[in-house]
């Protein structure tokens, strides 16, 4: 599936594209009932919520789920990201599943993911990008993700403090709770959406947004009685891989260790 240039150059501007009906009704239920299988068996890659049993997040499903691998190299999700990485290799970083289970899904405060990938995996450069697939219909009710346009323009804005890259291996969980080692403080979040405004990208199952490491997100508790479930695909470009050293603190499941660039498939449900 190939971006037309106002696609591209939309996504240049605001760091994120949002692109409705990607995935099939028949494909995303393909998607929730993966899931919940994986839901149900015990995995160390499982972060929970605050109350230690409302599962918050899933990673690595790709490495142990061959229909999650398959997902991850959809042409229609990676095409795109070659495109908006200016037509590089690209390999996939990360694979999580966001949960937000009804009444009980936690927030995720103001941050942006490059620090993280960095910090946490020495991935050098930003050329990296995220795409979330919805699982469920995104409305104001379910706690949508909030994103800041253009705020991808101010780099990073926390300290990338090199004396302590890819020290974050031991605690992983922390970066996947409602206090992350890395997010953007009160005032900044404020005079940046006075500049460039707040948009929330709402709509249906089986819908793409594409996301730039560096623009600005957040959601809300989800209170709704409505799943909020969300798959996030993050892919770097394979020239821009860690040193070799340093790309190996946290687990595979959270930071791939495989830069082998990926070949578009397209059958997802054979
Ligand atoms: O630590 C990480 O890799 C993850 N943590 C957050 C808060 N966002 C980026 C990434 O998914
Ligand atoms: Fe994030």
């Amino acid at each position: 599936m190939k971006l037309s240039n106002d696609q591209i150059q939309q996504y240049t501007k605001d760091g994120l594209l949002y692109l409705p009906n990607v995935f099939s009704e028949q494909e995303v239920a393909a998607m929730k009932d993966e899931l919940g299988t994986l839901m149900a068996t015990p995995s160390p890659d499982i972060a929970y919520e605050e109350d230690g049993k409302t599962i918050r997040a899933l990673h690595g499903c790709h490495l142990h789920n061959e229909f999650f691998n398959k997902l991850s190299k959809q042409a229609r999700i990676v095409q795109p990201c070659m495109q908006l990485l200016a037509d590089q290799d690209l390999y996939l970083h990360q694979f999580k599943v966001n949960v937000k289970t009804p009444f009980n899904g936690e927030y995720w405060p103001w941050h942006q993911d490059f620090v993280y990938w960095h910090m946490g995996d020495a991935v050098p450069t930003p050329k990296n990008l995220t795409a979330i697939v919805f699982l469920d219909e995104i409305t104001e009710f379910n706690a949508p993700v909030f994103f800041i346009p253009g705020s991808q323009k101010e780099g990073s804005i926390n300290n990338l403090d090199r004396s302590k890259l890819a020290t974050q291996g031991k605690d992983w969980k922390v970066n996947f709770s409602t206090k992350p080692n890395y997010t953007i403080d009160a005032d900044k979040v404020s005079d940046l959406i006075d500049q460039n405004g707040l948009i929330s990208v709402k709509g249906p199952a089986g819908s793409v947004v594409f996301f730039d490491s560096n623009v600005i997100h957040a959601s809300a508790r989800n209170i709704s009685p409505f799943y909020r479930r969300m798959i996030f695909l993050a892919y770097n470009a394979c020239d821009n891989t860690p040193p070799e050293h340093l790309g190996k603190q946290r687990p595979e499941f959270l930071a791939s260790h495989d830069y082998s660039s990926i070949s578009p498939m397209d059958a997802l449900i054979p």
